[in-house]
């Protein structure tokens, strides 16, 4: 399957990895790209150090290219910013704001840029700031949210840029992924199914969380504070919004969640953690390996393409 997106990156099918934090380590990113994907490093809030130490491990078990996903909301964003250009790296995805700061030092070092947006308005804005692509994330995800749902949201982007438009939120299967090709998109970006893979170092309650979920298992949390977050409904959740219900504050909220998603993830407390996760984990019923994951929706995808 070419798209503009395989072209870009260099890539054997048009599938993206997720930039999730603590999930996005250096085993899942490497074995994404082996597979014939694009792997991603998630540097969420780690400190800049690691991440870097995460890009060299990263390429000591694959040649294939990796990219690396900048989360905005860090403060050490600008770091990790020039890390990946020291550690050259040739594309960088960017979640939960802006990058346009970057854009210009990204792109004299010849780094891709894939800014993640959740509104026209923004895919126009990094369009115009010389993205080399935009990943489309509809309010299916896991994690932080925008409004619109991915259905609304791609063929909106793909009609409004000239730039490739990759689709994410809400696709963990070749129907998904077939029927994002139909809305415009030339790629996918998934998280959810990801975080179930082999290769996924996230601890195995968390996995069977998202393996036993249902259809409407997720609960957004944080829309009072501004970033909405959704995740799997647990005893974190429940509190969490009688908490906002409340009027509780930022303080008294923030204190509920911190650390909540590495203790889910690393020691796997899926009751007073937070299980991000996007609303697909319904569909999701074993554990695979990254390559059958990618292999079986990209051949499902072709087939309902042709027919
Ligand atoms: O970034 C994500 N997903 C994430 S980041 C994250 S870490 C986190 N944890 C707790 C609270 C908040 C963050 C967990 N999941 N996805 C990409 C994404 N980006 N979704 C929505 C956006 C977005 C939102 C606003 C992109 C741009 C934007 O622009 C606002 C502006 O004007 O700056």
């Amino acid at each position: 399957m070419k798209t503009r997106i395989t072209e870009l990156l260099g890539i054997e099918y048009p599938v993206i990895q997720g930039g999730m934090a603590w999930v996005a380590e250096y085993h899942l990113a490497a074995a994404v790209s082996e597979a014939g994907g694009l792997g991603l490093i998630g540097a969420a809030s780690a400190p800049p150090e690691i991440v870097r130490e995460q890009i060299r491990e990263a390429k000591k078990l694959t040649d294939k290219p990796i990219g690396v996903n900048v989360m905005l909301l860090n403060p050490n964003a600008e770091e990790v910013a020039k890390i990946v250009i020291e550690e050259g790296v040739k594309v960088v995805t960017t979640g939960a704001g802006n990058p346009g700061k970057y854009m210009e030092m990204w792109k004299n070092a010849g780094v891709k840029v894939i800014p993640v947006v959740a509104s026209v308005a923004m895919a126009k804005l990094m369009e115009r700031a010389g993205a080399d692509a935009v990943v489309a994330e509809g309010m299916e995800s896991g994690g932080h949210i925008g409004e619109a749902t991915t259905m609304t949201l791609v063929p909106q982007v793909a009609d409004a840029v000239n730039i490739p438009v990759v689709a994410a939120g809400g696709i963990a299967d070749g129907r998904g992924m077939a029927a994002a090709m139909m809305l415009g998109a030339e790629a996918v970006q998934m998280g959810t199914i990801f975080v179930t893979a082999k290769e996924s170092i996230v601890h195995s309650n968390y996995k069977q969380k998202i393996i036993g979920a249902k259809d409407i298992d997720s609960e957004v949390t944080g829309r009072s504070t501004g970033h909405p977050v959704r995740s799997i409904r647990n005893k974190m959740t429940r509190e969490y919004l009688r908490l906002e219900k409340e009027g509780a504050s930022f303080e008294e909220l923030e204190h509920l969640t911190l650390g909540s998603l590495r203790n889910a993830v690393m020691d796997g407390d899926v009751v007073n953690g937070t299980v991000m996760a996007g609303q697909i984990a319904g569909l999701i019923k074993e554990e695979k390996s990254c390559k059958d994951i990618i292999e079986s929706i990209t051949a499902q995808a072709e087939r309902l393409l042709k027919g």
